[in-house]
């Protein structure tokens, strides 16, 4: 069988996609869908009764990571795997990580409907709490998968309320009881928006990212001494949240001191007791840093931390800081990268080699097979917003060069 002119069903990748973002729909359009939530359980609910009616092979580990298998005609051949996540950010998007795991399920579901046989079998994964928003930190299922986390102290995650990660994933009734352990896996593929400006910028369709950042995650705990707004002199206050805010700002500015290509951000803060009458004692601060350069993060980190400890013997306050996760950057294999750089305009998509800023379950699958990616452009370059968007023909066409791409992996 000529497979070349093979297409997915745009419209019904769409009915899929729209379906999902409709569990955990937020007013402005986008979705709230926190990893082992009830959202996150009607969700993964949804997916495994479509992967049912392809008659998959489904399986869900000790992390909840829920696979899908297709048999192969030499079932034992390791698998072609693609997959992402459907966990979202608090106010997040409907196509970020969605699009990843709709896309594969989309593929799965035009194989099967043109009878199309492959020698390797075909796996889809949505891997557990790839956000690390409500959880930290980030890909904990694919983390603990491949062996870089440990399942334990994932399991003993928690998150702002002091629920612990376990107990909600049983709550869900997602633990499953196969263990969360690698196995032969032949390549990697996962398709995901782009999340930034470029792709949109350079007017191309399908992005082939060569890899992506380097992602250090820190929590910082800055401690002073509350008392009344009103009687205590501005002198000798000890201000957990000047101290912090101090320190953010150092934050901001690492990049630029350091030179490189580097980012670096913090986005939650939580300042107690959070009276607009208390001098604030407790602040909790996440750190961000992202960088090709592995040990250049490491070098603007080490170079943070000593001005945090200055700015809090300065201000009277004492810090304490977590090292909380580290993923090194990820280079992905270039043969696949090639690969799908020859697909697109195949298809008649245009294309860009580039790098991806946005971390994923791929970082992690790239430690133990041959990884690549394909991205799609994000309108207005956002993400992680409720107004993330991306063009319908955009994410068809994405999941064309992910057929394509996986039926060339799938001959042995
Ligand atoms: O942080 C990230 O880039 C991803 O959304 N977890
Ligand atoms: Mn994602
Ligand atoms: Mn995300």
């Amino acid at each position: 069988m000529d497979l070349r002119p093979l297409r997915v069903n745009g419209k019904r990748l769409r009915n899929s996609l729209e379906e999902l973002a409709r569990i955990g729909a937020t007013p402005a359009g986008g979705v709230r869908r926190l990893a082992l939530s009830d959202e996150d359980r009607q969700a993964r609910d949804l997916f495994v009764s479509w992967l049912e009616e392809l008659d998959l092979e489904i399986s869900i580990d000790e992390l909840g990571n829920i696979f899908g298998k297709r048999a192969g005609t030499n079932n034992g051949l390791p698998p072609v795997v693609s997959g992402s996540h459907i966990d979202s950010q608090p106010t997040g998007g409907r196509f970020d990580g969605a699009l990843g795991v709709m896309a594969p399920l989309e593929v799965l579901r035009t194989l099967h409907e043109n009878n199309v046989e492959t020698e390797r079998p075909i796996v889809i994964v949505d891997w557990t709490n790839e956000e690390g928003s409500r959880f930290a930190p980030a890909m904990v299922g694919s983390g603990v998968w491949v062996g870089a986390l440990e399942r334990d102290w994932v399991y003993d995650r928690t998150d702002r309320n002091g629920n612990r990660f376990e107990d909600e994933l049983v709550r869900i009734g997602y633990r499953g009881t196969t263990p969360a352990k690698r196995w032969p896996v032949h390549c990697y593929y996962e398709y995901h928006i782009e999340q930034g400006p470029v792709l949109e910028e350079e007017r191309k369709v399908i992005g082939a990212p060569k890899g992506i950042l380097g992602l250090h995650w820190f929590d910082v705990f800055v401690t002073g001494e509350a008392n009344q707004v009103g009687p205590t002199p501005m002198e000798g206050r000890r201000d957990a949240l000047c101290a912090a805010a101090e320190m953010i700002l150092q934050v901001n500015q690492l990049p630029e001191r350091m030179g490189g290509n580097m980012v670096a951000t913090v986005g939650e803060v939580r300042n107690a007791p959070n009276s607009r009458n208390i001098i604030p004692d407790h602040v909790h601060f996440t750190v961000d840093i992202r960088s090709w350069d592995d040990d250049h993060a490491g070098r603007a980190w080490k170079q943070v931390r000593e001005d945090f400890e200055d700015t809090a013997a300065r201000r009277g306050c004492s810090i304490e800081i977590e090292e909380t996760w580290r993923v090194q950057h990820a280079e992905f294999d270039e043969d696949l990268v090639q690969q799908i750089l020859q697909i697109a305009p195949e298809l008649g998509y245009s294309h860009l080699h580039m790098v991806s800023g946005a971390g994923h379950d791929a970082s992690y699958m790239n430690q133990v097979c041959p990884t690549a990616m394909i991205f799609i452009p994000s309108i207005g370059g956002r993400s992680h917003v409720e107004v993330e968007n991306s063009r319908w023909e955009d994410c068809e066409a994405g999941t064309n060069v992910l057929l394509h791409a996986i039926l060339r992996s799938a001959r042995a």
